[in-house]
């Protein structure tokens, strides 16, 4: 059965095009720093978002946790909003590899405030964890990929610096945000200390992201990239792909954006579904099931035996994620089956 699958944006695979680059990509050890086509694009994304350095890792995972570890001492505390992906999907993290307590904090769509950052930090007492760093998320998965404001995203810049406190954005679709907003990576960039993107979503690559900071901040993630088991060595076909993704692929995220909001547009018909639209900023669209009387697993096998792939979101929504192996008849297909399923 051919099946149309908007789990996620990391179920993409690499096209033949994307392979025929790796294949030929110039490769070297780069635990030594030796491979060229690695450095090339370290160099390559550090020009682009406006920063020193760059440095490859194996996944967004990989990529917060390097950070966090790197910005933070054990016994400090760390700001996140309680639906992030730090938060909620990396298996308590922070915690376990840097030995920092997470306060979460709820953010609207996502997004967090300077106001309620004020009320989240620590007053400075030797009985209270220092709180040393925000982390914020744009796109915001779980909001249905929100884009953050940039006007709030400076707020934010402005006080944290005042307070001495770093900021780390996990930017796993930040190329989505930039198409869908008109801002520039640069200028996301600039309000933020470190911040990691990845390739391995909507860009199509099958492996691999990148931390962005100053030269000394990178230094030091590459130790904790080794320590974390995420030193690589000919990682040059990854970084090939990563490349070609760049060259091909984030112009076209727009259409991506174009299929949520006519997949959305369509659902949102559907009386048993409840669908923010305001909320459909980029690549997804989440809707709340409740009203179906059926359960996320119900719903979501129903879909299957139709062919179609949706993830359980939250306590009783679920979410479609629009890529590039996935065609808008394809999107209108699937979303005339959900229309028929509960009509
Ligand atoms: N997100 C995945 C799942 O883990 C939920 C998805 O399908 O959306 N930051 C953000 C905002 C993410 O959405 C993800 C992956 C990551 C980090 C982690 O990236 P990987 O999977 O490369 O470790």
């Amino acid at each position: 059965m051919k099946y149309i699958d908007l789990r996620s944006d990391t179920v993409t695979k690499p096209s033949r095009a994307m392979l025929e680059a790796m294949m030929k990509a110039e490769v070297g050890d780069d635990v030594f720093g030796e491979d060229p086509t690695v450095n090339n694009l370290q160099e390559r994304i550090a020009i682009m978002f406006g920063k020193e350095a760059a440095l490859f890792v194996p996944s967004g995972t990989m990529g917060n946790e390097v950070s966090i570890k790197v910005h933070t001492q054990p016994g400090d505390e760390i700001v996140v909003e309680q639906d992030s992906h730090i938060f909620v999907y990396e298996t308590a993290a922070p915690s376990l590899l840097s030995g920092v307590q997470m306060k979460p904090i709820a953010g609207e769509h996502g997004m967090i405030t300077v106001e309620q950052l004020k009320r989240a930090i620590r007053p400075k007492a030797y009985y209270m964890p220092p709180t040393k760093l925000i982390c914020i998320e744009n796109t915001h998965g779980r909001s249905g990929g929100t884009v953050f404001s940039i006007d709030e995203m400076k707020r934010i810049a402005d006080f944290a610096r005042a307070e001495k406190i770093k900021v780390h954005l996990d930017g796993a679709r930040l190329w989505n945000a930039s198409v869908a907003s008109g801002v520039s990576l640069n200028e996301y960039a600039r309000h933020v200390d470190s911040l990691s993107v990845c390739f391995s979503k909507g860009l199509g690559a099958p492996v691999g992201s990148i931390i962005v900071s100053d030269r000394e901040f990178i230094e030091h993630a590459r130790k904790y990239r080794k320590v974390f088991g995420g030193g690589m060595r000919q990682a040059g076909i990854l970084a090939a792909a990563a490349h070609y993704a760049l060259d091909h692929n984030v112009e076209r995220l727009k259409e991506d954006h174009q299929k949520a909001r006519v997949f959305a547009e369509q659902i949102a018909r559907v009386k048993q579904f409840e669908i923010n639209l305001n909320d459909v900023q980029s690549n997804m669209a989440i809707a709340d099931i409740k009203g179906t009387g059926k359960s996320q697993v119900e719903v979501l096998t129903l879909l299957k035996s139709k062919a179609i792939l949706l993830t359980p979101e939250r306590e009783s929504s679920i979410r479609a994620v629009m890529h590039l192996d996935v065609s808008m008849d394809e999107v209108k297909q699937a979303a005339t089956t959900l229309q028929s399923l509960f009509s």
